[in-house]
């Protein structure tokens, strides 16, 4: 039997997400109301780490990327987003009223501001801010991307570890969540402040569709979190719902796109970090990282939030 409804997100603070998208889907809604619902729910969390609390880029500005995908493939996506607090709620909304699936900084503000969303101040949260004075001692002003700190870092990612580490980068700044509602269609957003420090105008995998979200009713879906440069050059989730529609379960799907990641370079990937998750059809559910310490929370029937270590390549 297809177990659904159902709703996994990447991370343990996946249970903040999961948690407002399962009233939702318990009372038969939609898997695409779910999915905006978790979204909204974490980029207001200010403790998180996605949304205008992340970190900002090197010029000290916070930039949001981030997209939605439905059971029709319908999709929206916006990126270097600036001063709108829920950039998942805009892509919805350029999705359901607009011809494109993608608009970018200035455009997408300008979008966002013409469809009633609130213009917020350029402000950097307290943690933010303190995090960025730290960042400037050094200012490291190179196209490196820094890597996420499962392997370095003693905190790791226990449950509810705090986000923000003490060389005040996020242990993790994605959110990606994936809903399987009654009726058995399939979902999908992902909303990120993007990595800590990036350079100016830099944009991850997480808005882009195939890349840090990609939803296939016929067959399943999946999302990502770590470092977007090496997703994007696979096209991560693409990748993994194509190998579940050649009969693989989403764990093995998610594990021979890390593998697809990996390959290329095995020394260069001992550096950073790239975890996915999936859901298929029949309500199954996988996750695979290149790097241990990645997590995700499932939340399915008694709508408790399950928090399950994802096995890694390394
Ligand atoms: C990005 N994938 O901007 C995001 C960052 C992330 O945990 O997921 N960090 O590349």
């Amino acid at each position: 039997a297809v177990k659904k409804p159902l709703v996994i997100s990447t991370w343990d603070s996946g249970q903040i997400a999961n948690g407002a998208a399962w009233p939702v889907l318990e009372k038969g809604g939609k898997a695409l109301d779910a999915v905006e619902q978790a979204a909204i729910a974490i980029e207001n969390d200010v403790n998180c780490c996605v949304g205008l609390g992340g970190n900002p880029d090197r010029d000290g500005h916070v930039t949001l990327d981030a997209c939605i995908m439905d059971e029709k493939a319908n999709c929206g996506s916006v990126a270097f987003l600036e001063r709108i607090k829920h950039p998942v709620s805009v892509a919805r909304k350029l999705m359901e009223t607009t011809p494109h699936v993608f608009l970018a900084g200035v455009g997408a503000q300008q979008f966002a501001l013409a469809n009633g969303f609130k213009l917020e101040p350029d402000k950097l949260s307290p943690d933010a801010e303190k995090s960025y004075k730290q960042w400037l001692i050094k200012a490291e002003y190179k196209p490196v991307i820094n890597i996420e700190h499962q392997q370095s870092h003693p905190k790791g990612h226990g449950p509810f570890a705090p986000a923000r580490l003490e060389d005040g980068s996020f242990n993790h700044d994605t959110m990606g969540t994936l809903a399987l509602d009654a009726n058995g269609d399939l979902s999908g957003m992902c909303t990120t402040s993007g990595m800590g420090f990036k350079m100016r105008g830099r944009v991850g995998d997480s808005p882009i569709i195939g890349a840090g979200l990609f939803v296939d009713n016929e067959i399943g879906a999946a999302t990502s979190s770590g470092q977007g440069e090496e997703v994007i050059r696979v096209c991560g989730t693409h990748l993994v719902v194509e190998f579940m529609r050649s009969g693989l379960s989403p764990e093995e799907a998610c594990k021979k796109a890390v593998e697809r990641i990996v390959k290329p370079n095995p020394e260069r990937a001992k550096t950073f970090q790239v975890g996915f998750i999936a859901v298929n059809k029949q309500g199954e559910v996988g996750a695979y990282s290149v790097q241990k310490g990645f997590n995700y929370t499932v939340t399915e029937q008694g709508g408790k939030g399950k928090v399950i270590n994802a096995k890694s390549y390394f």
